[in-house]
């Protein structure tokens, strides 16, 4: 299998799950229904579940076990973009190759369409029926999932810095704040479930984290350097809009090519580490590769 048919088949089977896990347009109110589907069916690349997926499918999780952890990331992620979006954060009209959320479905909407997703992500994983020698590991990947939302070195905190340094000098130490808190958490604890899930030791799951921490920053500088070198056409959101706003970025700070250099050797890195596991890391590595290599 090439990693594109990987993606390609791993992708369209977390669809089916979202599609199942979350309410239908038609149930009352259909308006906030209609809201989160719109976001969450507007063509993702659904990279985080995938990383869930990857990582379950390493320590032999079964799929009924993992692609509803794997939604409830994708929810999460989902929501962050519709907030993100939201004119008093990012104030973007492009998502995904389509209008924003709130350009659709007007601001409160989109607010609350991101606060559904993030809690009915909570709720599909606390539903989630797993054999009883599971069930402490089913209470660590909330807690997993919660602490990579929140504050702490985690997504709302990392958003919540950039948020305050727009228009300031940012210090190299508070741009990696800002990437590992804001992308990165969510991206380590992607692979730190699908690991946790399938019973990894505490050597294993350090060596997973390493992936994550790596392979996520490498993510984001790429990101980075895709607001500068692509266009909005190939992004599906608004290309060039990182120095309009005189955000801090990685390519702002170090360079175009110091960016490579670095998104280079962190996916090196990232592959490496699970090389050492002694699992079929094929998938992770690829994914790490991609990672640095895509193109949207
Ligand atoms: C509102 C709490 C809160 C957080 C927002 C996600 C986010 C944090 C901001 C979006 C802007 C941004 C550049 C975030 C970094 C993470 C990132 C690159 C998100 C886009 O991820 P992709 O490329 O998107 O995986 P798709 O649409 O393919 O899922």
């Amino acid at each position: 299998m090439t990693l594109e048919e990987y993606l390609r088949d791993r992708g369209q089977e977390v669809d089916r799950w979202l599609d199942k896990l979350l309410p239908s347009e038609e149930t009352t109110p259909s308006e906030i229904h209609k809201a989160m589907r719109y976001s969450m069916f507007a063509g993702g690349k659904r990279l985080r579940p995938i990383l869930v997926v990857a990582a379950g499918e390493a320590f032999s999780v079964v799929p009924e076990l993992l692609y509803p952890i794997a939604s409830a990331i994708e929810m999460i992620h989902t929501y962050s973009l519709i907030h993100d979006d939201l004119p008093a954060m990012d104030n973007d009209d492009l998502r995904r190759g389509r209008p924003t959320c709130h350009k659709v479905f007007g601001e409160a909407m989109a607010i609350l369409a991101g606060d559904a997703l993030l809690t009915r992500a909570f709720e599909v994983v606390a539903k989630l029926s797993v054999p009883s020698d599971k069930q402490l590991n089913k209470i660590e990947i909330i807690t997993e999932i919660a602490s990579a939302a929140g504050t702490v070195n985690a997504l709302i905190g990392g958003q919540a810095v950039d948020i305050l340094s727009e228009g300031k000098p940012v210090s190299a130490e508070t741009l990696d704040y800002i990437h590992s808190a804001k992308t990165g958490a969510l991206i380590t604890a992607s692979v730190r479930v699908g690991a946790i899930m399938g019973g990894a030791n505490p050597d294993e799951l350090e060596l997973i984290t390493k992936y994550g921490n790596m392979a996520g920053l490498a993510f984001q500088i790429t990101d980075d350097l895709l607001d500068v070198l692509a266009t909005s056409e190939q992004l599906g959101k608004t290309a060039g809009k990182d120095a309009n706003v005189q955000k801090a970025t990685y390519v702002a700070l170090h360079g175009i090519e110091e960016s490579r250099k670095r998104a280079n050797e962190l996916a090196k890195s990232a592959i490496e580490a699970v090389q050492s596991l002694s699992k079929p890391s094929w998938a992770l590595e690829e994914i790490a590769k991609f990672f640095i290599e895509r193109a949207s």
